[in-house]
């Protein structure tokens, strides 16, 4: 299965954070997009975030991945003080495809896929283009969503180094 992971800090080593993702997933990264500074979306009195999206092929079952992305956030103390408010570590499964590309849905309690949210969260897709510039979202190809966002959401999603 292929998994689209979107993973954001605001809080702490961001930088550290992130990488620690990628190292969990080290071996079975298809791609990895750049880092990107984003404005808080959703609460906006807190601080931009960093976020990246990674493509990985894993073995495990949906809500496998959704665990072993909540034991990264529980190792970076993630506490949830506030929905949608600061937080160490964030890693959400925006889509899932199976081995011949059809996407995967899942509508559990625990776990909605694709994200409800990622169609309109430009931390989300202009990441995911940047890794995959063929992606596609429910369907609809993931450029043309990021051309519909208005366009100084898209602007304000920029590239940062370390
Ligand atoms: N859950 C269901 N589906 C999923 C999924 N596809 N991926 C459940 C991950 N989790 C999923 O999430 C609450 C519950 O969602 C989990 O227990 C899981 O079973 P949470 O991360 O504990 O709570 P939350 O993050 O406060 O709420 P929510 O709605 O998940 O927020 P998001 O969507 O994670 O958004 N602005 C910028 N610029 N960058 C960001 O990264 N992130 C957020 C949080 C808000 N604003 C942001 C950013
Ligand atoms: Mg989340």
């Amino acid at each position: 299965m292929r998994a689209v992971l979107s993973i954001g800090s605001n809080m702490d080593d961001k930088w550290a954070l992130l990488r620690s993702v990628s190292e969990e997933f080290a071996g079975q990264i298809v791609a990895e997009s750049p880092v990107y500074a984003t404005p808080p979306w959703g609460v906006e009195d807190q601080d931009d975030f960093l976020n990246a999206v990674l493509i990985v092929d894993v073995d495990e079952s949906p809500l496998e991945l959704l665990r072993r992305g909540q034991r990264l956030e529980q190792q970076a103390h993630r506490v949830r003080v506030r929905h949608w408010g600061p937080r160490t570590l964030d890693v959400d499964v925006v889509a899932l495809f199976d081995d011949a590309g059809n996407p995967i849905d899942c509508d559990t309690e625990e776990l909605t896929v694709p994200h409800p949210h990622a169609h309109a969260r430009a931390f989300v897709l202009v990441p995911w283009l940047a890794a995959d510039p063929g992606a596609t979202l429910a369907g609809e190809s993931v450029e043309g969503i990021v051309d519909k966002l208005p366009p100084a959401e898209v602007a304000a999603v920029r590239v940062v180094e370390p």
